[in-house]
């Protein structure tokens, strides 16, 4: 045997990522460390791990986003990397730092490729530079209202205010006419300095309702491959419901050419690690940078299954060698995928979270279908955090197969005790322009009041009274034992773990 990658990885998140994270691991052979909150204390990223710290408290604040308590179970640990999954403290380069001060690698870009990537005005700069297209605008910030009235007379309107400290849509202003300027300014940058602690702003034409299309690329600093797109024009207020891929949108030609662009932007900031680089399109020949993502995404898995590759898997090899020996002619599009985002809200509420226990679980399998979740009968849903409780990713030889079996998937579907987003994908997959591709980031705002009329004609989901009542029973068989232990039940994977890992062949 080679030497190994790492000796022990702690993950620093919770939920089906982190338990995505620990199954790459154990294929690799390196043992897993969780931590987790006193509200996933019944969590199964927990049991899954070789270990697992108790980071006491229930908000994200007082746990998963305590760099001081992650630092310490990095040392107690003794995990030689951290893997810090999405959201939480997976772009916080104080985070990056501070484990790199503890002696151990973090899985991601550098500091500095991080930091510079955060500030959308300097990687804005950075991509003109090396002629990545992007979306005509201010050269740098706005430092005065003027500055504003200067690139609106220049190139018109509409406008689009950002932060530059901002991303991911937060922090945006649409301006139409000269009489908002002065007062859009204003407001834009008072809301920047409360959300991001920074009021740099910035502005560019602003593209009506464009496709939301990314690309993931890997790198290692020096050499980089893409893996292609995924088209994400499916989103409600910035939070993505519907993911695919390929792209509709795309012909084998432009979908090289974006790829090539995604790999020269990374690679201008000296990248190392999975990223993502987004773009928004108004044609196929007008693709514009937005900003880059310096983490693995939700996501991910529609890429993974059409290339056939292992993100998280390559994301630890690189992190561990600083090298990629993935080649771009090692990599081909086999068929499609489609990823639906099960969260715990109320589509007839206005996406209302939900959390609470799930009473009954029959979650759906078979051909060319894979789910990423961290939910079991029982398990109680924390409202601490956010409210995806599942991915479910199809797989077809062609688009059409990809959407019939993901249709397959959410009817077999069934969840007792907390709303999800189920049938809203149900009735999206669908809608004629879902189908046919002829979508962009307007969709669901679009034909919001004939989904919503769909959803409350669609009939309620049958209960199956048997299988419920035998949950229930198990549930209660469950409670009387947690009772009578006083502590929860040793977690037979967890055995299966130490097992695994003290066994001589
Ligand atoms: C834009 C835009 C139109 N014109 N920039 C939102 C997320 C952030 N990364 C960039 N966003 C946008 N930037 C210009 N110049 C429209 C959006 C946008 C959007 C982008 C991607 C996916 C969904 C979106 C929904 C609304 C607006």
């Amino acid at each position: 045997m080679s030497k190994p990658l790492f000796k022990k990885v702690l993950v620093a998140n919770r939920g089906e990522i982190a338990l995505r994270i620990m199954r790459s691991l154990r294929d690799l052979g390196i043992p897993s460390v969780a931590v987790y909150s006193d509200a996933d204390s019944l969590s199964l990223h927990r049991k899954y791990a070789n270990e697992a710290i108790r980071l006491p408290g229930r908000t994200s604040t007082d746990t998963y986003l305590n760099i001081p308590a992650l630092i310490a179970a990095v040392r107690s640990s003794g995990a030689d990397a951290v893997h810090p999954g999405y959201g939480f403290l997976s772009e916080n380069s104080g985070f990056c730092a501070a484990v790199a001060q503890a002696g151990a690698t973090f899985i991601g870009p550098s500091i500095e490729a991080m930091h510079l990537m955060g500030d959308k005005v300097e990687a804005k700069a950075l991509m003109r530079k090396h002629k990545v297209p992007v979306v005509p605008g201010s050269e740098g910030a706005l430092e005065r209202w003027e500055d504003l009235q200067t690139v609106a007379h220049h190139i018109g309107y509409p406008l689009i205010l950002k932060a530059a400290a901002g991303g991911g849509g937060r922090g945006m202003r649409i301006v139409r006419a000269d009489s908002e300027l002065k007062e859009a300014y204003e407001t834009c940058r008072r809301e920047a300095l409360s959300y991001f602690g920074n009021d740099m702003v910035f502005t560019e034409r602003y593209v009506n309702n464009p496709r939301h299309i990314e690309v993931q690329v890997l790198c290692d600093g020096k050499k980089g491959v893409h893996l292609f797109e995924r088209d994400c024009s499916i989103q409600r207020r910035h939070q993505k419901l519907i993911e695919e891929a390929p792209s509709r949108f795309l012909d084998q030609e432009h979908r090289e050419r974006l790829g090539e662009i995604a790999v020269r932007a990374a690679l201008a900031a000296h990248y190392e690690g999975v990223g993502t680089v987004e773009f928004i399109c108004e044609s196929p020949d007008r693709a514009y940078f937005m900003e880059m993502n310096t983490r693995i995404q939700v996501e991910h898995p529609v890429t993974e299954m059409i290339t056939g590759v292992d993100l998280i898997r390559e994301q630890i090899i690189v992190a561990a060698t600083q090298n990629l020996t993935l080649k771009q002619s090692d990599i081909s599009i086999r068929g499609w995928s489609i990823e639906t985002r099960i969260n715990a809200e109320d589509p007839a509420q206005g996406f209302m979270p939900g959390p609470g226990q799930i009473q009954h679980l029959h979650l759906p399998a078979g051909p060319g279908l894979r789910i990423d979740t961290h939910i079991y009968p029982g398990y109680t849903i924390p409202a601490e955090y956010d409210s995806m409780v599942a991915k479910f990713i199809s797989y077809g030889a062609t688009r059409e197969e990809a959407i019939q079996r993901m249709q397959r998937a959410l009817s077999e579907f069934e969840c007792e005790g907390i709303p999800t987003t189920a049938k809203f994908h149900e009735i999206v997959l669908k809608h004629p322009a879902f189908l046919s591709g002829e979508f962009d980031t307007g969709f669901i705002q679009t034909y919001q009041a004939e989904l919503d009329q769909a959803l409350k004609s669609s009939s309620p989901d049958p209960v199956y009274g048997p299988l419920l009542a035998a949950t229930q029973a198990q549930l209660q068989c469950d409670r009387r034992t947690e009772r009578e232990n006083q502590v929860p039940l040793p977690s037979r994977w967890q055995e299966k773990a130490r097992l695994d890992s003290t066994r001589k062949n």
